[in-house]
């Protein structure tokens, strides 16, 4: 136990999931096929597969999830009595546009979203709802090249316009693209799939086709921002952004430039979305690559008048990278350029474990984009074991918990950083992003199904489940 700062009464404690990985129920009520429906089981350090449409045979983790789409009255309880005042989950595209090009939404598909916002209003739960969480039609994706097509803007926006007005008075925290910046590692297709929709091939320039689809998303988000405040002006819109910092090696020269470089390259998305303008070293940058790009004077006056309204990101880890000698263009490349941080522990899967990273990054973004922030995902993935007594004893993941609240209310108490709300992720086990693991564990709740899918799925209470309700209904003072 530790004490920790007591957060304001009106603070959203809460949990993070998305549609894709929980829900299953891949064609339940007309849903489409979206892109996470073709990408099959992968393992740790063995990258998932992404197959031509649904084939007979492989291994789907997304289509049975954890059941939430048949369980959730159940899991809303348990939320309920976890104390928790928000639930972050996504709209599955798909559910409401099976293949994103329709005129008409599908009407089960929308149904379902007001039974589960129902639900959880009635147990005294917000939703807080992202728009595309790496599920975007897959339809959209052979059809019109996802988004390097700026014809994806429409099917975003009337998806967008649809789900605003159908759910306006039942939520009011909104956010646009998931980890928009994960594609920063333009060479990874698996990134590149999931932000943005793109399968390329070797004679495409990738890292140009990158830039090109995150401006287009952005412009999306902009003019979704903007539909969205005509439809209830009272609606929060805010970004989504995988906020990783990254460290200079050494107080060397070079490596602090290298590190200067890698937050812009990593990071101007979030500008974009905040200031509505692009940073000024990237104009130079495409100009340097002779990247001939596609944007407008009118997409640059949509980036400024759809500024977000929030700062929403998720928070795992910290990185670290350093310069090369003589090499003044700083053209720092993810992953190749990050090096180990040899002063912090890693968990199962390699992911760098750092609460002041936290702290720092929250300072960070507070002092570049002046806007609230709301962390929206933030956790540890690891090996639970259920013991004979159908316990899980999970010390781990409350001790990570424990430092990066910490450093979350040093953030808002010590540093007066403006703080909406924190969202654990994966608040009840579900299949993992990147590896299509159930047995990559984040949740409070366990859930119990194996990375083949068998398993009773029934839910039930870890360690972490009573820490954190300690946590919730002490406003942050009980460690
Ligand atoms: P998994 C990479 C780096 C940081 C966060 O991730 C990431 C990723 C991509 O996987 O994803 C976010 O399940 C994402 C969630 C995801 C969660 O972090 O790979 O928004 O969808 O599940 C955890 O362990």
């Amino acid at each position: 136990m530790a004490t920790g700062y007591q957060m304001p009464k009106n603070f959203l404690w809460g949990g993070a999931v998305a549609a894709h990985q929980l829900e299953g129920a891949w064609q339940a009520g007309g849903k489409g096929v979206s892109i996470a429906d073709v990408m099959t089981a992968g393992k740790n350090g063995v990258p998932r597969q992404v197959t031509d449409g649904v084939v007979a045979g492989e291994s789907y983790p997304n289509h049975w999830g954890n059941d939430f789409y048949h369980r959730y009255p159940e899991d809303v309880q348990l939320f309920e009595e976890l104390g928790m005042k928000c639930f972050r989950t996504s709209i599955a595209w798909t559910r409401i546009y099976p293949n994103g090009d329709e005129a008409q939404p599908n009407e089960a598909g929308l149904k379902f979203y007001d039974d589960l916002f129902d639900d959880l209003l009635a147990h005294g739960i917000q939703p807080v709802i992202t728009l595309s969480h790496f599920e975007m039609p897959y339809h959209l994706v052979k059809a019109y090249g996802g988004f390097s097509n700026r014809k994806t803007i429409d099917f975003f926006l009337r998806f967008a316009k649809t789900v605003f007005k159908r759910y306006k008075d039942k939520v009011k925290y909104w956010m646009t693209f998931n980890e928009i910046n994960n594609q920063t590692a333009w060479d990874d297709p698996h990134p590149l799939l999931q932000d943005s929709g793109l399968q390329l091939g070797p004679n495409d320039n990738w890292e140009q086709a990158m830039y090109q689809a995150a401006h287009y998303e952005l412009v999306a988000s902009a003019l979704a921002v903007q539909a969205g405040h005509a439809i209830n002006p009272d609606f929060q819109i805010g970004c989504m952004i995988a906020m990783c910092p990254i460290y200079p090696l050494t107080a060397k020269p070079a490596d602090v430039m290298m590190a200067e470089r890698a937050m812009q390259k990593r990071y101007w998305f979030g500008d974009v979305h905040c200031w509505g303008e692009y940073p000024k070293w990237l104009p130079k940058y495409f100009e340097r690559q002779g990247f001939d790009m596609d944007i407008t004077d009118e997409d640059l006056a949509t980036l400024k008048a759809g500024t977000v309204d929030y700062v929403g990101f998720s928070y795992y880890m910290s990185f670290v990278t350093k310069g090369k000698d003589h090499d003044h263009d700083f053209n720092f490349k993810e992953p190749e350029d990050f090096v180990e941080n040899p002063y912090v522990e890693k968990s199962d899967w390699g992911w760098q474990i750092d609460p002041t990273g936290l702290r720092y990054s929250m300072n960070w973004m507070q002092d570049r984009w002046h806007l609230p922030q709301f962390i929206v995902e933030n956790g540890f993935g690891a090996y639970d074991q259920k013991t004979a007594a159908g316990e899980v004893h999970d010390d781990y993941r409350i001790s990570y918990f424990r430092d990066h609240i910490k450093a979350m209310e040093e953030a808002v108490a010590l540093d007066g950083v403006d703080l909406i709300g924190y969202t654990p992720w994966g608040c009840i086990d579900l299949v993992s992003a990147s590896t299509g693991e159930m047995a990559k564990r984040y949740g409070f709740i366990y859930v119990d199904a194996n990375d083949d899918g068998q398993g009773s799925f029934d839910r039930s209470k870890k360690d972490s489940f009573d820490w954190y309700q300690r946590v919730i209904a002490s406003d942050g003072v009980d460690l």
